[in-house]
C-alpha cells in the first residue's frame, strides 16, 4: 500500500491545554471554576471540532462587497463568508462580549470572557476583530456618560441574543496614516437635523464595515489641528431600511491576511453622528477602545500560538522520518520545546493583563494596578505580537512543505498573525506608548510584581532595563532604544509570571518552561553607540 500521511488533528481544545487549564485554576477560586468550566468545555469542543471542520471548508470564502444593483441604485452591500455568519452567532449565544458585562463573577468575568475568546479564535478566522471592537465600543460608551447614547447602543453590543446584536466599527485610519492619528482630516458640521453633526472625509481602513454602528473621531469646524482638536463620533452606519447613511464603501482592502474581515475603504458624505462626549480630546476619549483592543490582540496572539503549537504536536506524533515519528527526534522535540515555553510565558503576560483589565472596570483595582495596566497594555500587546508572528513562522517549518501549501490551512497561520503587531499600534507606536505610560508608580508597581517572582534572571534585566532608562537623558536615544526597552519589560514581566505560575503548581512541564524562557533572551538593552546606526 503506497504512503498515506495522516494530516494533523485537533482534540476538545479547552481539555487539551494545560497552560489554561493551569493557568484557571491559580486565579479562579474553585466554586467559580466549577460554575464556569462547562462553558470552556463547549468552547473547547466547537473550536476543535465543528467550527475548525467549517473553517477549513471555508478557506476560499471571502466577503464580497456589492456596489450597485442591476438597476444602477448603489447599495454597497456585504456579504460575510459561512464560516462568519455561524461564527457571529456562536459569539453572541456564548457570551463573547456579554460575559465581561454581565459580570456574574465580578472582575474575573473578563477572565472567563478572555478564555472563551483564547478558544474560540484561532478556528473562526479573526472574528475575533468585530468582537474586539464591539467590546470596546461598550466599555468606551459606558464610561462617557452619554445615558442617551449608553441607552441606545450597549445592550445591542452586549447582547446573548443573536437578533439584537450588533458589531461596533472602529473607523480612526485616514490616509494621513494609522498611527498619527491627530492627523484625521475628516470634519465634522453641526447639524441639529440629522441629531448632532454630519461628517465629510475619507476613511482609509476601517474594520468592519458590516458593523451596524461605529465609534469614530473627526474635526469640529473651527476646532484646532492634532489630537486635542478632534472628536470622538458615534455612526449608526444604516437606516431603518438597511441603507448605508451618507457612506459610500469604495473597495474592499485586499490584506495579507485577515481576509474574512470585511476592511473597507469608505468615503463619509455627509454621514449623521453623535457626539460622544464633548467636542474635543477625540484621542484620549477613544483610549479606552483601543486598551481594549489591544487586550483582545494580546489573547489573539496566544490563541494563535497554541493553535499552531496543537496542530504541530499532533503532526509531530504523526509525521514519520528518518526511521522514527518526529516526537521521537531530539532536535524537532528541542525546537518544540522554545516554541512551547514562549508560548505559556506570553499566555501568562496576555492573561495578567486580562486580570487587570477586569479589575479596573469593577473599581476593585487599587492604584497599584491602575498604574500598572496603563504601562503593560502596550507592553503585553507589542510583545505577544513580534511573539506570535516568529512562532507561526516556526510552526509552518515544522511541518515542512505541508508548512507552506494552502490546502493544509497553516499558511493562514502566519498570514493572520502578521497583523498582530501591525493594527492597534505598531511594535514603535506602541514602544514610545511606554515611555509615556511610564512614571515612578507604574515603574514601582511593575517592579514589585517581577520581585515579588524571586526570578533572578527578571530581576537582572529589569534593573537593567531601568538603569538605562533612567541613565539615559538625550531624547533620541531614549526614542531609539524603545523598542528594545518594551521588550525587555514586556519578556521580564512573562518570566517573572511564568516563574509564579510554576512555583504555584509545581508543574514539572512548567519549570522546564521557565528554565528555558529565562535562557531565551530576557534583556535586550543595548549600550547605544549612535554611530553605529548608519544603515538608512
Ligand atoms: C484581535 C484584535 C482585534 C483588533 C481589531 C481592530 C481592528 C481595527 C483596526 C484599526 O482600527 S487599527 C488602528 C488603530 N489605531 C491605533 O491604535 C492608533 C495608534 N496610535 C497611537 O496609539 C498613538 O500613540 C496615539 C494616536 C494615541 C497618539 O496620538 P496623540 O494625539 O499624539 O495622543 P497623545 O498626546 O499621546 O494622547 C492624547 C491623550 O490620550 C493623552 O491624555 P491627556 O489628554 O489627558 O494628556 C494620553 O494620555 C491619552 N492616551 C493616549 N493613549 C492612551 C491614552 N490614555 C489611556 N490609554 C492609552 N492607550
Amino acid at each position: 500500500m503506497p504512503f498515506q500521511q495522516m494530516p494533523p488533528k485537533l482534540g476538545n481544545q479547552y481539555d487539551d491545554d494545560r497552560v489554561l487549564r493551569s493557568y484557571l485554576a491559580r486565579v479562579l477560586p474553585d466554586e467559580m471554576l466549577r460554575e464556569i468550566e462547562s462553558s470552556l468545555v463547549e468552547m473547547g469542543r466547537l473550536a476543535g471540532g465543528e467550527l475548525y471542520e467549517m473553517q477549513l471548508a471555508d478557506r476560499l470564502n471571502e466577503p464580497r462587497l456589492t456596489q450597485w444593483d442591476a438597476w444602477g441604485n448603489r447599495i454597497d452591500r456585504i456579504e460575510l463568508t459561512p464560516l462568519w455568519q455561524v461564527a457571529e452567532r456562536i459569539a453572541v449565544e456564548h457570551g463573547l462580549v456579554a460575559t465581561a458585562y454581565e459580570q456574574k463573577h465580578g472582575s474575573l468575568s473578563r477572565v472567563h470572557q478572555c478564555a472563551l475568546a483564547y478558544l474560540f479564535t484561532p478556528s473562526t478566522d479573526i472574528y475575533s476583530c468585530p468582537l474586539a471592537m464591539t467590546d470596546g465600543a461598550a466599555r468606551t460608551l459606558l464610561g462617557s456618560g452619554n445615558q442617551t447614547l449608553i441607552e441606545r447602543a450597549v445592550p445591542h453590543l452586549i447582547t446573548r441574543d443573536p437578533n439584537e446584536f450588533w458589531t461596533a466599527g472602529q473607523w480612526m485610519t485616514e490616509l494621513t496614516g494609522g498611527s498619527d492619528v491627530g492627523l484625521t482630516e475628516t470634519v465634522a458640521r453641526e447639524d441639529r437635523e440629522a441629531g448632532g453633526y454630519r461628517l465629510y472625509g475619507r476613511k482609509w481602513f476601517t474594520s468592519a464595515i458590516s458593523s451596524q454602528m461605529a465609534l469614530t473621531l473627526a474635526r469640529p469646524e473651527g476646532n484646532p489641528p492634532g489630537g486635542r482638536g478632534l472628536a470622538l463620533f458615534y455612526v449608526e452606519t444604516r437606516d431603518g431600511e438597511g441603507c448605508l447613511r451618507n457612506i459610500e464603501v469604495n473597495r474592499l482592502k485586499d490584506k495579507l491576511g485577515t481576509r474574512k474581515v470585511p476592511t473597507a475603504e469608505l468615503t463619509l458624505t455627509g454621514t449623521p453622528a453623535q457626539l460622544v462626549n464633548g467636542t474635543s480630546d477625540g484621542v484620549r476619549n477613544i483610549a479606552p477602545l483601543l486598551n481594549i483592543t489591544r487586550l483582545w490582540n494580546g489573547i489573539s496572539a496566544v490563541a494563535l500560538m497554541c493553535r499552531g503549537l496543537a496542530l504541530s504536536a499532533d503532526y509531530a506524533r504523526k509525521r514519520f522520518a528518518f526511521g522514527a515519528s518526529l516526537a521521537e527526534k531530539p532536535l524537532h522535540v528541542d525546537t518544540m520545546a522554545g516554541l512551547g515555553a514562549e508560548f505559556e510565558a506570553a499566555f501568562q503576560l496576555a492573561f495578567y493583563v486580562a486580570e487587570l483589565t477586569g479589575r479596573n472596570e469593577t473599581s476593585e483595582i487599587s492604584p497599584a494596578d491602575a498604574a500598572i495596566l496603563r504601562l503593560l497594555t502596550p507592553v503585553m500587546k507589542l510583545t505577544t505580537a513580534k511573539q506570535a508572528v516568529a512562532l507561526a513562522s516556526e510552526v509552518l517549518e515544522l511541518f515542512g512543505g505541508a508548512g507552506y501549501v494552502e490546502d493544509t490551512g497553516l499558511p493562514v497561520l502566519l498570514r493572520d498573525s502578521q497583523v498582530l503587531p501591525i493594527w492597534e499600534g505598531t511594535t514603535n507606536v506602541l514602544a514610545l506608548d511606554t515611555l509615556r505610560a511610564l512614571n515612578a508608580e507604574s515603574l514601582s508597581a511593575f517592579s514589585a510584581v517581577v520581585k515579588s517572582s524571586n526570578d533572578r534572571t527578571a530581576i537582572a534585566a529589569l534593573d537593567h532595563a531601568t538603569n538605562w532608562y533612567t541613565g539615559t537623558s538625550d531624547q533620541s536615544l531614549l526614542e531609539a532604544g524603545a523598542r528594545r526597552f518594551a521588550l525587555t519589560l514586556g519578556r521580564t514581566m512573562e518570566l517573572a509570571l511564568l516563574t509564579k505560575q510554576a512555583q504555584w503548581s509545581n508543574d514539572a512541564q512548567t519549570i522546564a518552561n521557565a528554565r528555558r524562557f529565562a535562557a531565551s533572551g530576557i534583556d535586550l538593552i543595548l549600550a547605544d553607540h549612535p554611530e553605529e546606526r548608519t544603515n538608512l
